[in-house]
């Protein structure tokens, strides 16, 4: 023997909650979603009942859905889940032919076990003119009993005989008789069931019972005896069932109604589960965390625009909304942003607005407000996205405009912190004598050879800059993963302890590294790219823009 311990099948873990000494309960669900949430509820294995499950399917419980319907609703059931699911098989769509053969396809789709009911095919719900209802013939339906049971792989696939006697109006003895024949062919339990209101005829079946085997109740019409009644009539497993569907038609009904009425869904958003729910119980989650393994983007990547200026130089444009908003070759700057990100496959984007934050409106972006940006510096901005910050984050300038090709060199760089440095604008400066943003001294010149150059960040922005010619412009955007990111966290820590972090803006951060010894990698490019300052800037991008386009 090994230590390694088997996973215990579900087939195994429905026989134990039947066989358990205690009573035990299951609930309905009707397909992968209520599965799901069952499961989530904490119960312990669930019933695929045939009343919900066609009535989901918009039909009546009365074979009208095939048996390979619903196998493939089971099975969506099984998929969603890891409890045992027992699956009320009707009669067993046919003769002992066909419970042999569904036995062995539920078993291949992992469904634990099934409950067959001693009626004919086509079956009625049990509480529907009950006492009109035929039941099987007693050696018929043990033959179909032995033939399920002889087909099981599986020895732990429970077959659960159900006892219509009481349903059809027969007596308690009939029933007795019955369930005798029932577990000697080889059932593994006995749902009794029954319509009346009071618990009173399965209560004398379970005396008389004497826990031959585990027996098994549905109180759907004697739901007002307390619990512990069962229990102390040694009952092994209560069904609810089918609750789920009978909660989901009201609230379903309810807010189709008030939707309709109002011909607005606003009074009722408030009230039903957000989108963001229905995605986590589909496990979007797994999908993201596999689209990583498998697509080769090791982790999602955080955009974070800082866009809380309203644009020193644009006054006149800006009144009534931030830089950001500006539109450029008619899309707002953010706007342009995102579909560059979004072209890239980078789909989780912060904007951090600050003035008229409430004008930020762009699909595909989450807004985070820092209100204090007449005071504060971009670092206290970019501090806002703090909690949405992934492994991996793109943190740039809300102005910039540039060709694709300048995020993909980005994203292509390797290293836990990486600025874009535009060895163009290193001329800039000098040939027209004004001061050049974001000056960025690096440790090897831009040699604009084809093969890229490992090359880091020594300085960014003239003060205390060294007395030698910068490299070029640092444009605005930069990117901080892995370690880069403790890295970062701890230079933000340095800046809020010696008072300056308020005010600072990202070359400030990024000077904090480099003192503390980080890394700070560099993509050179040469042009391609403009920030919008003042209104040439603006003119000038429109022109940008319009070259963008193909
Ligand atoms: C079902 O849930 O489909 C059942 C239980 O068979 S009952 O509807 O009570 O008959
Ligand atoms: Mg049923």
């Amino acid at each position: 023997m090994n230590d390694v311990t088997m996973p215990v099948s579900r087939a195994r873990r429905l026989r134990d909650l039947l066989e358990s000494n205690q009573l035990e309960f299951i609930m309905e669900a009707h397909n992968g979603l209520s599965a799901r949430i069952i499961e989530e509820a904490g119960f312990a294995g669930i019933w695929a009942s045939g009343l919900a499950l066609s009535a989901a399917f918009g039909v009546r419980d009365s074979n009208e859905a095939s048996w390979t319907q619903v196998l493939e609703a089971v099975e969506f059931m099984a998929d969603a889940t890891t409890v045992p699911i027992l699956l009320d098989g009707d009669t067993g769509y046919g003769n002992f032919n066909n419970l042999r053969r569904l036995v062995t396809k539920l078993e291949s789709r992992g469904v634990a076990g099934v409950c067959i009911e001693d009626k004919l095919f086509p079956k009625t719900n049990s509480f529907i003119d009950g006492e009109r209802q035929a039941l099987a013939d007693v050696d018929e339906f043990c033959g179909k009993i032995r033939a399920g049971k002889d087909a099981q792989r599986d020895p732990d696939f429970c077959i659960v005989a159900r006892v219509e006697a009481l349903i059809a109006g027969w007596s308690v003895e009939e029933a007795l008789e019955r369930a005798k024949a029932y577990h000697a062919a080889g059932a593994d339990a006995i749902l009794i069931h029954d319509k009346a209101p009071r618990f009173d005829n399965i209560q004398r079946f379970a005396d008389a019972w004497d826990q031959r085997c585990p027996l098994v109740i549905v109180p759907t019409k004697y739901y007002s005896t307390p619990t512990d009644v069962f229990r102390s009539a040694g009952i092994s497993l209560a069904i609810w069932a089918n609750h789920s569907i009978r909660a989901s038609v009201t609230a379903m009904q309810r807010t189709a109604r008030e939707v309709h009425d109002n011909q607005s869904v606003a009074g009722i958003e408030d009230r039903i589960a957000p989108v963001s729910e229905i995605f986590r119980l589909q496990g979007d989650d797994e999908l993201r965390d596999a689209e990583r393994r498998y697509t080769g983007s090791d982790v999602p990547i955080h955009a974070v625009v800082l866009a809380a200026a309203r644009g020193a130089g644009l006054e006149s444009v800006t009144e009534a909304r931030p830089k950001a908003m500006l539109k450029i070759g008619g899309k707002p700057l953010l706007r342009r942003l995102v579909d560059v990100f979004k072209q890239q496959g980078i789909h989780d984007i912060t904007a951090v607005a600050g003035y008229r934050a409430d004008t930020i409106d762009v699909p595909g972006v989450r807004v985070v407000e820092n209100r204090d940006y007449e005071h504060t510096g971009e670092l206290a901005s970019l501090g806002h996205a703090r909690d949405h910050f992934s492994e991996d984050n793109i943190v740039l300038y809300g102005d910039l405009v540039f060709r694709r090709h300048v995020l993909t060199d980005l994203l292509e760089a390797s290293g836990d912190i990486v600025v874009v440095v535009d060895s163009d604008a290193a001329n800039d400066g000098a040939s027209d004598g004004d001061t050049l943003r974001d000056p960025a001294w690096c440790s090897a010149p831009d040699d604009r050879s084809l093969f890229a150059q490992r090359v880091t960040l020594t300085h960014v922005g003239a003060d205390h800059a060294p007395d030698t010619r910068p490299c070029g412009r640092w444009i605005g955007l930069m990117r901080a993963r892995g370690a880069g990111r403790a890295r970062i966290a701890e230079a933000i820590e340095t800046l809020q302890v010696d008072g300056s972090y308020a005010r600072a803006g990202i070359p400030e951060l990024l000077n904090t590294l480099i003192a503390a010894g980080a890394r700070v990698d560099v993509v050179y490019i040469t042009g391609h790219w403009l920030d919008v300052n003042d209104l040439d800037d603006l003119r000038a991008a429109g022109d940008f823009a319009h070259g963008d386009t193909p």
